[in-house]
């Protein structure tokens, strides 16, 4: 089999996706998703410039060597952009290995290990009134396990409270918003610490012991206030606390490991196992975080998630929804054939978007399922994804009091 094309589509049905659609000489296609929120076009250009005149005439089959040909031919490593093209090249490799071999990803990737896949969800509120009847809500839709944002008192725009996205610029699901320049957010990170863990309290007393329940720092603390936080939530039992510290010093997380036995989710950012050496070698955390998408694709991340596995530390595969429809069921494969599958995000995509993605993936009783087709079970309309061209849109960023810069 022979790679006769290769097409970057963008198209932007809610938000902005970025897809590779790979063609073979004997008519099987494969997809794969390269979207990078905010900064799309850059790897649009990565793959159409650089990337589709290698691949034109490859042996589609080929999959670990074209991942190693991308890596190292480029010389130039890592890097949000590049992991992205190249999981993109990946996971449509994927797709057509296993259409070509008349099976749903999973079984390729050694059939499944479980029968469904545990998926948690959004909840948010400005109060706790908002939270409460956010959390009902995602109880009703299906959902098992609920990570939990809120308002804090002083501030006026936080990440992941979905209920303050009143401009009607930002996308429906996602603080991403169409505009030519990013939106200015408050932050403080004090007021953050003395409000969260009543909140906590509050949503325990509600829902009671069982419910997992999630949340995410989204990288606003240093390690002292981050291990602050980790004990004063050890009573509220949660799943797990996301991204307390940028974690590009790996080192950091020591001290926060030191304080607190409240498990520690990071990784979204992350595209490479070199970005976990520290983190996994050292069992300081207890979830990896990264994208599909952003991290290589589901080679590299079968890999990042078996040495992982070595460390008791398990997958918990960010899925918001600026990972494409393509991107999610490459998750969903890997989630469903590993063994150290801890938990997967699932956000969902808006109405315009599941028309541009045809998907075969199920959610029943708080499990999702990529489904039986061949491949990974995801269609392109390209017709559809025509009437959606691009829109220029940034993720928001944060000042402190003083005017300062922080961390988003
Ligand atoms: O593009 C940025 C989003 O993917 C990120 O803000 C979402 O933190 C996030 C999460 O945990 O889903
Ligand atoms: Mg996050």
């Amino acid at each position: 089999m022979k790679i006769t094309a290769a097409d970057v589509i963008v198209t932007s049905p809610d938000r902005n996706f970025v897809t590779l659609k790979i063609t073979t000489d004997e008519g099987i296609t494969g997809l794969g998703d390269g979207t990078l929120n905010g900064r799309e076009l850059a790897v649009a250009s990565y793959l159409a410039d650089h990337v589709v005149p290698l691949l034109i005439g490859r042996d589609p089959h080929r999959i670990e060597d074209t991942w190693q040909f991308l890596y190292r031919s480029a010389y130039w490593r890592r890097g949000p952009v590049t992991m992205a093209a190249i999981a993109a090249v990946d996971v449509a490799l994927w797709d057509i290995k296993a259409k070509a071999a008349g099976m749903p990803l999973y079984q390729l990737l050694g059939g499944a290990s479980r029968n469904g896949i545990m998926a948690y969800g959004h909840a948010s509120g400005r109060d706790l009134p908002e939270l409460f009847d956010s959390i009902r809500q995602h109880l009703e839709q299906g959902y098992r396990s609920i990570r939990v944002q809120t308002s804090v008192p002083g501030v006026n725009a936080v990440y992941g409270v979905a209920a303050q996205s009143t401009d009607g610029l930002r996308y429906d699901y996602e603080p991403a918003r169409r505009a030519p320049l990013p939106a200015e957010e408050d932050w403080d990170t004090r007021a953050y610490l003395r409000h969260l863990p009543g909140v906590f309290e509050a949503v325990r007393n509600e829902f009671g012991p069982e419910l997992p329940l999630l949340h995410d720092g989204h990288h606003r603390m240093t390690p002292i206030q981050a291990a602050k936080l980790g004990k004063e939530l050890e009573p509220y039992d949660l799943f797990w606390l996301e991204d307390c510290t940028p974690a590009e010093n790996q080192e950091a997380l020591r001290l926060v490991r030191q304080h607190t036995t409240t498990p520690l989710a990071i990784g979204e950012v992350f595209n490479t196992v070199w970005d976990y050496q520290t983190l996994i070698s050292e069992q300081l955390i207890d979830y990896v975080r990264s994208a599909v998408t952003h991290t290589g694709g589901i080679t590299a991340m079968r890999k990042l998630l078996d040495y992982a596995a070595q460390y008791q530390i398990k997958s918990g595969i960010h899925g918001p929804t600026d990972i494409s429809p393509v991107g999610m069921a490459a998750a969903l494969h890997l989630d469903l054939a590993i063994h150290n599958f801890g938990i997967q995000e699932y956000m969902r995509h808006g109405a315009a978007t599941n028309e541009v993605f045809r998907q075969s993936f199920t959610f029943t009783d708080g499990y999702l399922h990529p489904g039986e087709q061949p491949g990974l079970g995801v269609e392109l309309d390209e017709e559809a994804a025509a009437r959606f061209p691009y829109q220029q849109a940034y993720l928001p960023f944060s000042r402190l009091k003083d005017g300062t810069v922080h961390d988003w």
